[in-house]
């Protein structure tokens, strides 16, 4: 109690978002633990830690990056669909070298990050990784096992991700990564090969986290990155990245935010239908929430009017908005992105944010872990996308990257998040 009231005050005294209004709490059931065979815990990549469906029962399973040492695949632990989980599984795939070529070998560099996806469209999941100078696929074969799809050389950039995104739209996903002063996207052709080519896009500085978001309502993917900016935003940044529809991406505008982040995550957080952002910034301990309006998305202008309004002033806001989403995509001129700036108080260390509606109020709430403790922070949105409710949930031993989804199929998202000491803690969403 008296600690809820410290860090109320502590709210009050930054001049933080605060509600008194009455909202349906946020609430979970105390923490259980699951072993993962991860002893130093899945690490500190925004993409430590995925979920999906491995074994094809309708359960969520996760799996969990395993980075510090050599030989070490991933591991993954099947879900009950009650909200339990079964012991881990250690991946067992070779990895054949592309340099060396001649030797199927276990990892060398262990790895930095996974992230999942049916890569192949054969309906069973499949994980992509990275190791060490590598980016590889993991095949699912639908029952909890896996074999190796292929694997390609990167030249190393900063923090690890790899997630699978369909860049151009062809129905096929493709890989991105994180690559010195690039990134790289492996096309994907549909085969285990992500035969379809590769793109580059930069330059950029140290990336931390690559998410997809929508700036400008066109079919293709955009991206928010977190990137250290030499000569910008040093070691404070998220840059906003237009997809041109081939895989590469051009870069827009960047934001300032704390001091070094290390995630950043894409929802909807003012009900604008706009992509917001919120970054976890591991070094000034707190986390940026990025509201955006009228931004590259016309959709917030059309919003000025009443629904079904044929009021022409609306009309000419929107043809306005347009002309200047085209020029400001096709010139590296400063946008029309407003952005609101909002830190947060003290979290110890955050390094991964995720949102989902946790209350089923309709907005997106925020998961924020941090690296240095033991709790999942939990932050309500009042639907402006003000943070009210803070609540610190004890979860796991310096929990990584956590996954929000619904383990015990009630509706209610829950959280898991993978610490040191070889634990998964799972909080199971009790919320009324
Ligand atoms: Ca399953
Ligand atoms: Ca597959
Ligand atoms: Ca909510
Ligand atoms: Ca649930």
């Amino acid at each position: 109690m008296t600690a809820r009231k410290t860090a109320l005050a502590a709210m009050v005294a930054a001049g933080f978002m605060l509600s008194t209004s009455a909202q349906a709490a946020i609430s979970f059931a105390s923490p259980k633990t699951y072993p993962t065979g991860v002893l130093i815990g899945p690490g500190p990549s925004a993409d430590s830690m995925d979920s999906a469906d491995f074994n094809n029962d309708g359960n969520i399973d996760l799996v969990l990056a395993d980075p510090y040492l050599p030989f070490s695949t991933p591991v993954v632990v099947l879900g009950n669909g009650d909200g339990t989980f079964k012991a881990p599984i250690r991946i067992n795939v070779k990895l054949k070298d592309p340099l060396l070529g001649f030797l199927d070998i276990p990892y060398l560099y262990a790895t930095q990050c996974v992230n999942t996806g049916d890569v192949n469209r054969d309906g069973f999941a499949d994980i992509a990784v990275e190791t060490g100078p590598f980016v590889a696929l993991l095949l699912g074969n639908g029952d909890g096992t896996f074999r190796h799809g292929t694997t390609k050389f990167i030249v190393l950039g900063g923090q690890l991700f790899t997630p699978l995104i369909d860049t151009n739209r062809d129905g096929k996903l493709d890989l991105v990564t994180g690559t010195a002063a690039t990134l790289t996207t492996f096309l994907g052709d549909g085969t285990p090969k992500l035969g379809g080519g590769v793109k580059i896009s930069g330059p950029v500085g140290v990336t931390a986290a690559f998410r997809e978001t929508n700036l400008n309502n066109d079919q293709y993917p955009d991206a928010a990155v977190v990137e250290s900016l030499p000569g910008g935003a040093f070691f404070r940044g998220v840059s906003l990245w237009k997809g041109n529809g081939d895989g590469s991406f051009a870069k827009l505008r960047s934001i300032n935010t704390g001091f070094i982040p290390e995630d950043v995550v894409v929802a909807d957080l003012d009900g604008d239908g706009v992509d917001d952002y919120a970054t976890a910034n591991s070094f000034s301990f707190n986390i940026s929430v990025i509201l955006s309006s009228k931004g590259f998305a016309p959709k917030t202008y059309e919003n000025v009017g009443k629904a079904g309004t044929e009021d022409a002033s609306v009309q000419n806001l929107v043809a306005e908005a347009k002309q200047k989403i085209n020029e400001s995509v096709t010139t590296d001129a400063p946008t029309e992105l407003r952005d609101i700036l909002l830190n947060s108080t003290f979290q110890p260390g955050p390094v991964s944010i995720r949102a989902a509606d946790l209350d089923n109020d309709g907005d997106k709430d925020l998961v924020v872990t941090s690296v240095i403790g033991i709790w999942a922070t939990v932050y309500e949105n009042d639907g402006t996308g003000k943070l009210i409710n803070r609540q610190d949930l004890p979860i796991a031993l310096l929990p990584q990257t956590p996954v929000l989804a619904d383990f015990n199929k009630d509706g209610k998202i829950d959280i898991a998040v993978g610490g040191w000491g070889g634990a998964l803690g799972v909080l199971i969403n009790n919320s009324h």
